[in-house]
């Protein structure tokens, strides 16, 4: 088990227990953004639906180039509409979590994390504390649907195989006690909040966010923690990340974080890409098709990032009465059908020496960029455009079984550098019945 010894309030010991395997060899995740920003369901396109609070108040953010927020919200809402006001159309009347937790089984995802708390304070769990310190109704519980929505999804994904995880924001922007004394708001808010939510729910993966204003002493983060590992209810199977302080991402706790990027560099420590599957994590109204990556893209992410150890969070934002947008629906299910045929050479793999092999020229540039690398098909047999380099073949391994990864279908033969096989080896192709015909 993970919680033999005891571990003490320090990185050093914090940052000794491993990650548990289930995580590793999940390597798909959904990610879900769902409050009362899921009302307006506005961003300008490229930013942050869930930020529509701050990009509304923030005289800063106004200046920034985030007019565009006030503009839609005076002209659809009127200037005297609140953020508050938005929590009683906040309704989640078509929610059945049993719906989406089948959606989340079959997209082939191992595991799922919800917004219990984003930076606006608002719990999808009936949080005492966050009523009481925001002086109003500020829970989905006590507001808007009226009902406990993580509660719901947790019991709902508990009858899957799927993990269930949550995201918890450790600032709230716009909470009095936060703004007044942050020390007091953790003290009498934050931390009996985390515990509560762990204690309701024990969550099998833990995404802490909005860590960045205060050091992780401020934030108590690792009295937190060695009471997450050695008393609390999720000791056994709990999954950290890194956002604990302003110090600590890519230093401290369990996986790595990165966020619309490119994952890391290696695998000497577990690490996750998230985003969403086009600008934003909420769901925004502002996007439209030509925003979406298409499945065959999000595809290419996924294998991508498995190729390189990593693991793929990938988002998605349901409406303020509860459905799961219909194209997101869609993007789940049909890499689920991939996953069905394929899932063996993605789940439970590690990366391989190599992990891929590139087209002629453009692997500094690709390898050097974020996401540089065009997943376009039509690209693949062209010459790349500067900046730009195609992949042929992604490696995963696992066991004495290596495997790789076209993301286009080899015309004839098709040649792999660099791999010595065995003379009694097998050659395969998943999908196929039978063996295929192969030379050293
Ligand atoms: C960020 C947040 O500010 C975004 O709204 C989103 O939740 C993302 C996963 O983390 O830092």
């Amino acid at each position: 088990g993970f919680a033999q010894k005891p571990y003490e309030a320090n990185w050093k010991s914090i940052d000794s227990r491993p990650v548990p395997e289930w995580y590793t060899d999940a390597k798909f995740g959904i990610f879900i953004h769902w409050g009362p920003y899921s009302v307006p369901a506005f961003s300008k396109v490229g930013e942050y639906s869930e930020w529509y609070w701050m990009n509304l108040a923030n005289p800063q953010r106004v200046k920034n180039g985030y007019k565009e927020t006030n503009e839609f919200h005076n002209r659809v809402y009127g200037e005297n509409f609140t953020y508050p006001d938005f929590v009683p159309l906040f309704t989640a009347d078509m929610y059945d979590a049993d719906q989406w937790a089948r959606i989340f089984e079959k997209s082939g995802a191992k595991y799922v994390v919800l917004t219990s708390k984003h930076h606006d304070g608002y719990t999808l769990w009936p949080s005492k504390e966050s009523d009481k310190s925001w002086g109003r109704p500020w829970s989905a519980t006590n507001s808007g649907p009226g009902r406990d929505l993580l509660g719901e999804l947790t019991t709902a994904v508990r009858k899957t195989d799927v993990k269930m995880g949550i995201y918890y924001s450790l600032y709230e922007w716009f909470n009095p006690l936060y703004t007044s004394d942050v020390d007091l708001y953790v003290d009498q808010h934050m931390v009996p909040q985390f515990k509560d939510v762990v204690n309701k729910y024990s969550p099998s993966l833990i995404f802490t966010d909005g860590e960045w204003d205060y050091p992780h002493t401020t934030w108590k983060a690792t009295e937190l923690l060695s009471w997450l590992y050695n008393e609390s209810p999720s000791k056994e199977d709990v999954v950290i990340n890194d956002r604990w302080g302003k110090e600590t991402r890519h230093h401290h706790g369990g996986y790595y974080t990165t966020e619309y990027g490119s994952g890391m560099p290696n695998a000497d420590v577990p690490w996750e890409e998230n985003r969403g599957m086009a600008h934003s994590f909420g769901f925004s109204k502002t996007e439209n098709f030509e925003d979406y990556n298409s499945t065959q893209e999000l595809l290419y992410m996924l294998i991508d990032i498995v190729s390189r150890g990593g693991n793929f969070l990938l988002d998605i934002g349901p409406t303020a009465d509860g459905r799961i947008p219909v194209i997101m629906q869609e993007r789940l299910l049909e890499m689920g059908d991939w996953l069905n045929v394929n899932g063996e050479a993605i789940y439970g793999t590690t990366l391989w020496k190599e992990t891929c092999q590139w087209t002629d020229g453009q692997v500094q540039d690709a390898k050097r960029g974020r996401y540089k690398v065009k997943y376009d098909v039509m690209k693949l047999t062209v010459d790349p455009e500067p900046g730009f380099a195609s992949k042929e073949i992604f490696f995963t391994q696992k066991g004495q079984t290596l495997y790789g990864i076209c993301p286009v279908y080899p015309k004839g033969n098709l040649t792999v550098k660099n791999v010595k096989l065995k003379s009694d080896a097998k050659v395969t192709l998943l999908g196929y019945e039978g063996p295929l015909k192969w030379e050293q």
